[in-house]
């Protein structure tokens, strides 16, 4: 029996190991510029995780049919206290790879969150609510109109309490999904009404929570036109599955002229680029 469980354990261990070689299911193609850097630290890590994990695994059914029970007689298991020494040794040397990949992972992480955006970085506020995500966009002016949660009013589809008496507000919009440009820095925005929910396109390679009470600022730089799915990340009630939208990268003449339009037009153009791109294949 010792054997048959030695050699379903390396089976086991051989598979997982061809799940990642394989790369059949593997991330969508990156469409940001910090894309390269993550998806680097990301195949280092895993590099890493995984010939720890293969050794282990080795080393574990080499145990099992070592040690395994022959029938013999005086075939006794023995107690062993094991090796402080070793205990010591190999806690450190965890430490200092996990430790390492931190280190080495934050620069991404920080420049996208900690770091101000670029001067002349295209802004969009997002709020999300159970179950759907709010985009509520500045307009020519640049500037957002005055929100207050007193006014939001979902029956109204007022749905971020934009102040319509508020002269900045009078070109602002708030549709459903996201356009921003390509090769421009992007500033979000991320809101929440009500509890935590997580915005997540796969192809910009990063997910971000939004939180009630806080607005949490992240900037990236999209590099490749087109529509992507735009996903909550984060279980956030009955309908979490139904919390999707599209995001889309447009030329910046498009961006401009859509931006240009009335909140209603701004509604109408946008369900037309919307048709318009298609979801990249997987
Ligand atoms: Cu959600």
């Amino acid at each position: 029996m010792g054997r048959v469980l030695a050699v379903i354990i390396w089976i086991i261990t051989l598979l997982s190991v061809i799940l990642f070689v394989s790369r059949k299911w593997w991330f969508p193609a990156a469409i940001s510029e910090h894309a390269p850097a993550l998806d680097r630290q990301f195949l280092i890590t895993i590099l890493v995780v995984g010939i720890s994990f293969t050794a282990a695994q080795i080393g574990l059914g080499w145990m099992v049919w070592k040690y395994r029970d022959t029938g013999k007689p005086g075939d006794r298991a023995i107690y062993s206290h094991g090796s402080n020494r070793l205990e010591v040794l190999w806690t450190v040397i965890t430490a200092v790879i996990f430790i390492a990949l931190a280190v080495m992972g934050q620069s991404v992480w920080a420049s996208l969150r900690l770091h101000d955006a670029p001067a002349g970085s295209y802004s969009v506020e997002v709020v999300a609510q159970q179950f759907q995500w709010n985009f509520h966009y500045p307009g020519k002016d640049n500037v957002y109109g005055r929100t207050d949660p007193k006014l939001i009013d979902d029956s109204a589809l007022n749905f971020v309490g934009l102040d319509e008496s508020d002269p900045n507000a009078k070109d602002d919009a708030v549709t459903a999904a996201l356009a921003i440009p390509v090769n421009r820095p992007v500033e979000l925005r991320l809101r929440s009404k009500d509890v935590i929910h997580n915005f997540w396109v796969p192809q910009l390679r990063f997910k971000q929570d939004l939180v009630p009470g806080m607005e949490i600022k992240v900037h990236f730089t999209a590099n490749k036109v087109g529509k992507y799915e735009l996903a909550c990340a984060e279980l956030c009630g009955q309908l979490h599955f139904k919390m999707k939208s599209f995001m889309l990268v447009l030329p910046e003449d498009e961006l401009q002229s859509l931006q240009a339009l009335p909140q209603e037009q701004f509604q109408a153009r946008m369900t037309e680029l919307l048709a318009k791109y298609q979801l990249p294949t997987y």
